[in-house]
């Protein structure tokens, strides 16, 4: 559900990076009433071109004075571009690592003073299925995706402490159109939730640095959302919908990676050479 022009406020304009992606077509439709202007960017083709209310730049996040001349006259970034799966270190590295950097740089430098930061689940995924963390815990990576989202969430963290730029960093589990297998029960997060959250972080006053859990109203869930309470989020789907469909496949073995931990199989992703 795209929310209504009149409920929301509303920036002059927001860059979305990483808008030809899952997650940015999506974004691309439901964000459009935060802003009078969304921003597009992203390495590869965007389609449809261009509509009414937007401006495409595309960009490769590694080009530093591109990304600067990018952010120049938005008043707030959505971060979603980037590598999205488990890869060799120097794809990371350019993408994920350079570019959440060149990000905010270009922040710092144009006074941009909100960003929401598409980090992951994958920045805890060694924790177990059987355990329960909440936004404080010791992070525990899952690969080089997940070490470049842990990255990213510190680099948020100082530009918070020493320029005052503020961020959201949503630890997204699993969001996608409905959940694909079992462990996706617990880590679903709905696009009309993903919306109300980015809603929130975009408009909730004094975020400092905040990280919350992306997901929805699962029923069986391993995070707590209690240290991002102020966002007052409150999700309004549920996996449970999709369960019968869900466990009609194969269930994997209890040693499976993808049944033991949070980060199902990216802890087992690589080597690569
Ligand atoms: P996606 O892979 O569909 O989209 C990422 C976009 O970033 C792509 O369009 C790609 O072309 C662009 N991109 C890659 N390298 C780039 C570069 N060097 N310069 C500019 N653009 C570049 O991924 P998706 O699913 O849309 O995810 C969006 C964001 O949310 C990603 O940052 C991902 O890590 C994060 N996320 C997504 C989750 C999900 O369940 N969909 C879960 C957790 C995090
Ligand atoms: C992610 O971080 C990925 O971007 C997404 O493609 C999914 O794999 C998701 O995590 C997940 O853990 O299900």
């Amino acid at each position: 559900m795209i929310p209504s022009q009149s409920a929301s406020p509303c920036l002059k304009r927001i860059l979305l990076t990483g808008a030809a992606g899952g997650l940015g077509k999506v974004l691309r439709e439901n964000v459009r009433p935060f802003a009078e202007v969304l921003r597009l960017s992203d390495i590869a083709p965007m389609a449809p071109a261009m509509g009414p209310h937007e401006e495409v730049i595309p960009c490769d996040l590694a080009d530093k004075s591109a990304v600067d001349a990018l952010v120049q006259g938005v008043d707030a970034i959505l971060h979603f571009g980037g590598v999205s799966v488990e890869r060799p270190f120097e794809e990371i590295l350019e993408a994920n690592i350079r570019g959440v950097f060149h990000i905010y740089e270009a922040a710092r430098r144009h006074g941009v003073k909100r960003v929401i930061f598409a980090s992951s689940n994958h920045v805890i995924g060694f924790y177990r299925q059987d355990e329960h963390i909440d936004a404080a815990c010791a992070r525990r990576p899952d690969g080089y995706y997940g070490l470049s989202k842990s990255y990213g969430e510190d680099v948020a963290s100082f530009y918070f402490d020493r320029y005052g730029i503020e961020t959201v960093s949503i630890r997204i589990g699993s969001s996608f159109p409905e959940p694909q297998n079992r462990r996706m029960m617990s880590t679903w997060l709905s696009y009309r939730d993903l919306t109300q959250l980015i809603g929130k972080a975009l408009f909730t006053p004094n975020v400092g640095h905040t990280v919350v859990y992306g997901m929805s109203d699962n029923k069986d869930v391993w995070w707590n959302n209690h240290l991002a309470s102020h966002l007052d989020y409150s999700p309004q789907d549920s996996s449970e919908p999709f369960r019968a469909k869900v466990e009609a496949q194969p269930a994997p073995a209890a040693n499976d990676p993808v049944a033991v931990y949070q980060g199902g199989a990216f802890v087992a992703a690589g080597p690569f050479e």
